[in-house]
């Protein structure tokens, strides 16, 4: 057994053995290097668009995007962004529809909820950390790399603004190598619900879970590993054991690559403000205060976030090369 769900992959691959684009029960579309490398048992790393689409300015998006499936080639694994291009869900998106999702204002944040109405209503959609989750589970990906989860908002007690992230992670059995939460959103909040809801969370060499922009949140962690192999061997433990749902390998940025911690603090208070009086609410929230911190930061928090989805991209490749 392998860390990618392999069976069912395998009952797609048998779908369509020879066609060099194969649709999943006429509803995913997988590249051609996608499917062959889910066909030869060749690691496979899910990205996800949101990222791409909202989550990093133009041009450094599309710059970002290639860069990391550069990073993940260079491990030996396959790299395979996730989106809807007009109607159709796309697992491998070539650079045409890279340099669509980083540029055409119409692409839509599209979460689990929101991938029938893309599909149906043939719109083109960029997927979250939970949209890309459900799409890799389908096809059989096992690891996933992006840069912070979505979680539960400071707010939460008043917006109920919790991301679909956490509710999905619970569900699909994946990898999922972060850098913590954003630190948008309450950090201890988000931990008590992922233990809810039996996610796992492991730190990569560290026993701290990270902050995204920072090294450390704060809030300590039950576990901490140290190599890919051991990631591996957790994740297979889980399914053996039959416990449904992802483990969270949150990956610190180093203490000397984080940013400012004074800056990060001051630039989220004025940016949590600056949404309140703009009257910014629900899926607006996160793409609002990811923008205002790179504006803020003139370019200090955009530093730390390519270096972030770099460095777990490598993380994520390495597991899955482990896992394989
Ligand atoms: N992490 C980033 N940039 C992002 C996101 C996460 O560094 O743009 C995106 C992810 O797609 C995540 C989504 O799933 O934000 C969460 O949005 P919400 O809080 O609306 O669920
Ligand atoms: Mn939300």
């Amino acid at each position: 057994m392998t860390l990618d769900t392999a069976d069912r992959a395998q009952d797609y691959a048998i779908a369509s053995p020879t066609a060099s684009v194969v649709r999943v029960k006429n509803a995913i579309k997988l590249s051609p290097e996608v499917n062959q490398a889910l066909q030869d048992g060749t690691p496979v790393v899910a990205l996800e668009s949101t990222i791409v689409s909202h989550g990093l300015p133009r041009p450094e998006n599309l710059r970002v995007a290639r860069a990391v499936e550069e990073t993940i080639r260079t491990r030996g694994a396959v790299p395979a962004t996730i989106a809807v291009i007009r109607g159709t869900v796309t697992v491998g998106l070539d650079d045409d529809d890279l340099e669509f999702i980083a540029q055409d204002d119409d692409v839509i944040k599209v979460s689990v909820r929101d991938l029938g109405s893309v599909v149906g209503l043939r719109r083109s959609g960029a997927t979250t950390v939970a949209s890309t989750s459900h799409i890799a589970a389908r096809v059989g990906i096992g690891v996933f790399a992006t840069g912070g989860l979505g979680g539960v908002h400071r707010e939460a007690r008043d917006t109920w603004d919790e991301s679909a992230d956490l509710d999905t992670l619970s569900v699909e059995p994946m990898v999922v190598v972060c850098s913590g939460v954003k630190s948008i959103l309450d950090v201890p909040a988000t931990l008590e619900r992922l233990e809810s809801l039996n996610v796992g969370v492991v730190g990569f060499g560290t026993a701290q879970f990270p902050g995204f922009y920072l090294t450390d949140s704060g809030v300590s962690l039950d576990w901490r590993v140290d190599t890919p192999e051991e990631v591996a061997d957790i994740m297979r433990a889980r399914r053996d054991l039959g416990i449904r749902g992802s483990l969270v390998v949150a990956n610190p940025l180093p203490e000397d690559r984080q940013l400012d911690p004074v800056l990060h603090d001051r630039t989220l208070e004025e940016g949590l403000q600056r949404a309140r009086t703009s009257g910014i609410r629900g899926k607006e929230v996160t793409p609002f205060l990811l923008d205002f911190f790179h504006r803020a930061t003139a370019g200090a928090s955009l530093a730390a976030n390519t270096e972030i989805i770099l460095r777990n991209a490598d993380l994520a490749a390495r597991i899955a090369v482990a896992g394989r």
